[in-house]
């Protein structure tokens, strides 16, 4: 398992979170993820065979949500 954490610009109310969480629930390869409302991150458990950082983050990105940095 890889561990990420996706640093965005803001997250905005509580739909976000849930949108963010819901589209990663229903991501093949992730395994856990956590969203971090208050201070804008994004935790996220994945297995790298089966989905890369970057496809990841494209799917962030596609709901409309900037990412700034992923450590
Ligand atoms: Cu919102």
């Amino acid at each position: 398992m890889t561990k990420k954490t996706y640093q965005m610009e803001t997250i905005a109310c509580p739909s976000c979170v849930a949108k963010i969480e819901g589209m990663l629930k229903k991501t093949t390869g992730v395994d856990k993820s956590e969203v971090l409302f208050n201070s804008a991150r994004v935790k996220v458990e994945f297995d790298e065979n089966t989905i890369t950082t970057e496809d990841i983050q494209n799917r962030i990105e596609k709901l409309g949500y900037k990412v700034l940095s992923v450590k």
